[in-house]
Formats: structure tokens, sequence, C-alpha cells
């Protein structure tokens, strides 16, 4: 019940804060005419509040759609938000058995669920000093998140290897620990430590080291039946290996310099 009761105070004080915020920001003058290589330069330009905007990772002719956390707090910065979310699950509308064709360039739809592409992920993350936050919801009303201060992917010729570091207990525990430093896998692009395919006997892409694992933000959406051992949109660490989560999102953000 407390947890519930912080959930709405925090949604009403973010509503609240949404009709003055744009008041606030438009105020200052705007000082970037750069174009917006992520969700923090949105946040810079004026633009406060969640939802889709267009990105330019690479280069100005090739503009990345993305759905931007914006954050939802009293900090009248948005220092807890400015988060370019690179994955989102929530209600099982986007099919995410998906060869690596589609997992290099992105897929799904930016107002639900999407994965925004490794080739993105890997622009970002190669120009920058990236952290990534996990966040995610069970279905009985609970929430937590696992983050990493360090985060960065490898190119394609390197098999996109995923590099973490830093790990920071957010209540969901350090699932993603096993994968570190592994290439990602699709079911078409079999990079994993396994004789067996991972992704396609768990139905979705990501960075493998064997299976069962400890984290598959990409398996099935299954709902809140009991599912068996390690399907589903898994993270073992919170839930156990029977248990599919309600929602999960991804998310990347530069670190600051004084936290660097
Ligand atoms: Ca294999």
């Amino acid at each position: 019940m407390f947890f519930s009761d912080q959930k709405l105070t925090s949604n009403m004080l973010c509503s609240f804060l949404a009709l003055l915020l744009p008041l606030v920001v438009n105020s200052h003058p705007v000082g970037r005419s750069l174009l917006p290589l992520d969700c923090e330069d949105i946040y810079q330009n004026g633009s406060v509040h969640n939802g889709v905007y267009t990105i330019y990772p690479t280069t100005a002719d090739k503009p990345v759609e993305v759905y931007c956390d914006m954050g939802c707090t009293e900090d009248e910065n948005h220092k807890d938000g400015q988060w370019t979310v690179i994955q989102r699950r929530m209600d099982g509308t986007v099919n995410f058995y998906q060869p690596w064709d589609h997992y290099k360039e992105g897929f799904g739809n930016k107002n639900g669920e999407y994965w925004l592409g490794l080739e993105t992920i890997f622009s970002l993350t190669w120009r920058g000093k990236y952290e990534l936050r996990v966040d995610m919801e069970d279905w009985e009303g609970g929430s937590a998140y696992a983050r990493y201060l360090s985060f960065s992917i490898d190119s394609e010729g390197d098999g996109y290897a995923i590099h973490l570091d830093g790990y920071i207990n957010g209540g969901a525990g350090d699932s993603l620990y096993y994968a570190n430093g592994w290439k990602f896998s699709t079911y078409d692009k079999d990079q994993d430590n396994r004789n067996s395919n991972c992704a396609d006997d768990y139905d979705g892409g990501f960075w493998f080291n064997s299976c069962p694992y400890y984290a598959n933000p990409n398996g099935l959406y299954k709902g809140k039946e009991s599912v068996e051992y390690g399907t589903g949109i898994n993270w073992t660490f919170w839930k156990g290996p029977y248990y599919s989560l309600k929602s999960i999102r991804m998310k990347i953000k530069k670190v600051a310099l004084s936290e660097a």
C-alpha cells in the first residue's frame, strides 16, 4: 500500500509539473542549434515532456525516432530523467522474435513496444559515455530497477558485444552480469556460448552467454501466469525463473561529467 500511495502522489506531481515546466524551460534562451544526438539534447533544446522525438545518432540524413523518458520528479531540471529508451515492453503487441537485420536496424512502435536498433545503440555509446537503467514492473504492482554506470556495445564487426560496469541495485538484482562481454544473438545469428541457439530456444534476440540465463527482456510476452523455466520476459534475480514481467524498459543517458 505504501508504494501505491507513493506512485499516486508521484503521478499527480508529474501532471502538475508537466503544466508548469514548459513555461520554466521556455523562459530560458535555447542555445543549441546542433541536431539532437539523444533525449538529453532534446530536453536541453526545450522539449521536456515524455514522448516520441527525432534524434540524429549518426548523421543529419539519418533521423531516428525514439521515446524519451524525461522523468517525473520534483527536480526541476529532471536530473533523474532525460533518458533515451532503447527497448520497451508493455503489452505484448510487438513480436520480438525477429531476425538479425531487424535487431540491427530496430523495429516496433515508438509509442509502445520497440527495439531501437543495435546500430543506433552502438553509435550513441561509441560517441559518448553512457549509463544504462533497466526499469521493470511485476503483476502485483511492484517495481524495481537495475542500473549500470557504464554501458557500451561494440560495432557489428565485433558482434555488438555488451560491456557493463558499475552496477547499482534498485531492487532488481544484477541479472545482466552473466551476459556481460558477450555478443548479441538472434535466431538467425547464433553468437552465444552454447551448442544450441539461445535466441531460438527462448524466442528473442539478446546478449546471451549460455541458457537458461538470468535476463531476457526480449522474450515472449506471456502475461501473469506462471511460465516454463526461463521463458517469457525474464529477470531471474528479481522474480525468479518462472515469472514473466508485466513491463520492462531499457534506457540510457550520458554520464554527467561530475560522475565520469
Ligand atoms: Ca550457440
